[in-house]
């Protein structure tokens, strides 16, 4: 059977990887369902791609920034137009359901309108000088040519949270999508060229992480890598970046942790545990892996969870209906298969799911039913480890104080959410919880794009997305106008 054949977009031209080589993309409900063969890049590649950013870089930093954000708002544009072709896409790409998609282009939509804004932004600071008739202020430069490394799990959304602030403040790119996902990056960017950003401002190369990730991070001419993927080639990333002094925003793992206490309204936190737990089939760093009961609704929170979970609707994202779809290939099948028995093995007990689905409809697909364990411990390599699939750990606790050392025993510090209806609890977990996010009566997953998001301890190196995405991708410089017409000195004892 006949398949599209997708290239590298580099200096404004579609153009085959240099080698020849191409990779198949197959539909994760279905894997006779061909996407396309994308190019197998490698470090020659890169350093075309990178060539072409640098000499685009010559003229895209003169763009004042209100222009290049109206690039941006042309985008959104095109996307809003574009929402349905590209979420279907999506779904037979990386499987989630249709609605998802659906949300994970509007995403990028809501990222190009919020980022837009900035190009009439980009603050600078002004401030005294020590001196007189001295002017002193401090203004936002853009880096140069940045590298885009981004995960398949969020294939629009995320390149766009990195792509449109890097572009606003001047920058061009080179991304490198995940191999599971190239098709809509590649969507991306068709976009932002029909919005008329000029040839060489962005560019992507597809590929693998050794061969194709690697040389970016590496690249002498490359000045920041944005990279969110699994913590394990995010400490290989920080590694590689630190060699060169490169500055890297690392966004990895969670192991996100809801709260229930027992005044909470119940309903509420079991339609918050179902949508976290299983939403985009628990493939989200923000996913809620761990739910801790207070003992006094543990028992019936237990039974109402197994018994929705049991009844969600596993299937191909397309169809009416379905709440959870695929994961996304046979890898991640296997790791929450791994996982199952892990949990087994510690004296976890499995309440429900456990077993990846292969017959029937489930055939040709990566299905995993969904899966509850009860009588966790805290210490258990179920409750501290991300799975990053369909697999939820429950925890029972006796007081507030203890569900709060028990979320934040672990190495992450992504997403945390608490039920209750208790205003002096929700205020002081707040103020305790250590994550870079906590969500008070909602879900770990959800969170919008013009607040901060990421997350502290092994989730990242400090960095944050949304709102001070800006900050990554512009450097500051210091600006001293002397209008005394004379040598003036600072820090001389000046009389
Ligand atoms: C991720 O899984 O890497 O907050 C990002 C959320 C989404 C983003 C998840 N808006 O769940």
């Amino acid at each position: 059977m006949s398949h599209p054949v997708y290239h590298n977009l580099i200096g404004g031209a579609w153009v085959p990887a240099a080698s020849g080589k191409t990779f198949l993309n197959l539909n994760p409900a279905d894997s006779a369902d061909v996407i396309g063969a994308f190019p197998s890049s490698d470090a020659e590649d890169v350093n075309r791609a990178v060539a072409a950013a640098k000499k685009a870089f010559i003229t895209w930093r003169l763009v004042p920034a209100p222009k290049r954000a109206e690039i941006l708002v042309r985008a959104g544009n095109l996307l809003v137009q574009n929402k349905e072709k590209y979420a279907r896409a999506m779904t037979r790409e990386m499987g989630k359901v249709l609605a998802e998609t659906r949300g994970d282009v509007q995403e990028a939509i809501d990222e190009a309108f919020y980022v837009a804004g900035e190009g009439r932004r980009l603050f600078g600071v002004t401030t005294p000088s020590e001196l007189q008739n001295k002017f002193a202020m401090s203004m936002r430069m853009p880096l140069g040519v940045v590298g885009l490394i981004t995960p398949w799990n969020f294939p629009m959304a995320i390149p766009s949270w990195k792509l449109f602030p890097a572009l606003v403040a001047g920058n061009t790119c080179v991304i490198k999508p995940a191999e599971d996902t190239p098709l809509s990056t590649y969507n991306l960017m068709q976009t932002l060229i029909e919005a008329g950003l000029p040839p060489g401002v962005v560019n992507i190369v597809s590929g693998f992480g050794p061969h194709a990730g690697a040389p970016l991070v590496e690249h002498r001419d490359v000045r920041a890598i944005s990279f969110t993927g699994s913590s394990e080639v995010g400490s290989l990333v920080g590694q590689r970046a630190a060699a060169s002094f490169k500055p890297v925003s690392l966004e990895m793992g969670g192991k996100n942790a809801m709260i229930v206490l027992d005044d909470a309204n119940l309903d509420l936190a079991l339609d918050g545990a179902l949508w976290g737990a299983f939403g985009t089939t628990g493939q989200r760093c923000t996913a809620t892996s761990r739910i801790l009961l207070q003992k006094g609704i543990a028992a019936e929170f237990t039974e109402k969870l197994v018994a929705r979970a049991r009844k969600l609707k596993v299937g191909n994202g397309l169809d009416a209906g379905i709440e959870v779809g695929p994961q996304v290939n046979r890898q991640q099948i296997e790791t929450s298969q791994k996982y199952v028995e892990i949990a087994l093995a510690e004296g976890a007990k499995l309440l429900t799911g456990g077993r990846a689905l292969t017959e029937g409809p489930y055939a040709h697909g990566n299905f995993f039913e969904p899966t509850v364990f009860g009588s966790v411990s805290p210490a258990m390599r179920i409750a501290r480890e991300e799975v990053f699939g369909p697999v939820v750990s429950l925890i029972e606790f006796d007081t507030f104080e203890q569900a709060i050392e028990i979320a934040n025993s672990i190495d992450y510090g992504l997403s945390t959410a608490l039920y209750t209806k208790n205003v002096n609890r929700a205020f002081a977990a707040i103020r305790d919880l250590e994550a870079g996010i906590t969500y008070i009566n909602a879900p770990t997953i959800g969170a919008e794009v013009h607040l901060p998001f990421g997350g502290v301890k092994q989730t990242g190196n400090g960095h944050r997305e949304g709102l001070s995405a800006i900050d990554f991708f512009t450097t500051w410089k210091a600006v001293y106008v002397d209008y005394s017409d004379k040598l003036q000195r600072a820090q001389i004892d000046n009389q």
